[in-house]
């Protein structure tokens, strides 16, 4: 049984050896990313079972992305290989502060060989969470259905529903990510979003605005990450911050808001106070900055307990 599933297009993603523009780089290490894929790989870390639905090429890339989400322990049984659709790459730009520019080339993302009918009943009626994100509907209108019927089979089997807006306006206006992305939020339980998304949803960033907004539809947590400015949640009725964490050495930024995202999920899963499960998603981000990659930082439970619970731990 997997306690999170999630639908998404990865990527190889072409990481620069240096900061500054992509001009001057002569040299990228290959890496995987993917909004929905990171969560996978952050939620696998942590021990929860964990599902993936996608499609992947049937090229090297493909194998390899294949290969890194089963070695992670992600159940990969509904992802295929297909012929003819290159795996998506991108490519990155890290500044000095490890902000950084992507540039994609996931036109014909292998996903849009995905059809909802190819959507497995039995994953759904066996998994706890369905999380979603607004990247792969930004990829291409043909995912917006697909998510359509994802939500509809996760409200049939009683799954609870994530969803991060990951609003990337390289692949979509602001009123298509507005209107798709509110479309499902009737049937979001637990929002996780950034203070610019919020702004671009909903006209607002102020908490007590969004709150009342929040009673509107059926979001039980909402979870404002603020990056480097660390967090809040407001939950029954109560609103919680989160400080920054202390001495965070960020060297890339891509990925920390999905880290967040696992944190917070681990934390509801396991029915946690609301508080510990803001500082826990807190500290997942803050250790993915701290390590070059969309993923790599990703903490396994222990160190990220260790962390939270502030022990010292011993290396050598
Ligand atoms: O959230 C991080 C992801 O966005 C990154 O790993 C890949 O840019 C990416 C995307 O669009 O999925």
């Amino acid at each position: 049984m997997n306690d999170v599933i999630t639908i998404g297009d990865a990527m190889i993603t072409f990481n620069p050896d240096r900061t500054g523009p992509m001009r001057f780089v002569n040299t990228f290490n290959r890496k995987v990313g993917g909004a929905e894929f990171n969560v996978a790989i952050g939620c696998a870390r942590l021990g929860l079972g964990t599902g993936w639905i996608s499609r992947l090429g049937n090229d090297e890339f493909g194998r390899y992305i294949y290969n890194f989400a089963r070695g992670e322990g992600i159940d990969v049984s509904e992802v295929e290989l297909m012929k003819d659709h290159p795996t998506s790459i991108n490519f990155k730009e890290i500044n000095g502060d490890g902000s950084s520019n992507t540039y994609y080339y996931r036109e014909k993302s292998p996903t849009l060989t995905l059809n909802s009918e190819a959507l497995n009943e039995g994953f759904f009626e066996q998994a706890r969470l369905l999380h979603i994100t607004g990247v792969f509907p930004a990829v291409n209108d043909h995912n917006i259905g697909i998510i359509d019927k994802a939500v509809e089979l996760a409200k049939k089997y009683g799954l609870r529903i994530s969803m991060d807006p990951n609003i990337r306006l390289k692949l979509w206006n602001e009123k298509k990510a507005r209107t798709t992305l509110l479309r499902w939020m009737w049937d979001v339980d637990y929002l996780l979003a950034g203070t610019e998304e919020l702004e671009l949803l909903f006209d607002t960033s102020d908490i007590e605005e969004l709150q009342e907004e929040m009673k509107g539809y059926a979001v039980s947590h909402l979870f404002v990450k603020q990056g480097e400015n660390g967090g809040m949640l407001w939950t029954d009725n109560t609103l919680y911050e989160q400080s920054p964490e202390h001495n965070v050495n960020a060297v890339d930024t891509v990925g920390a808001g999905d880290g967040f995202n696992t944190g917070a999920l681990y934390g509801i899963l396991n029915n946690w106070d609301p508080e510990r499960i803001l500082r826990f998603a807190n500290i997942i981000g803050s250790m993915v900055v701290e390590v070059f990659g969309d993923n790599e930082g990703l903490p396994y439970l222990e160190d990220a307990l260790n962390r939270l619970e502030d022990k010292k731990v011993v290396e050598r």
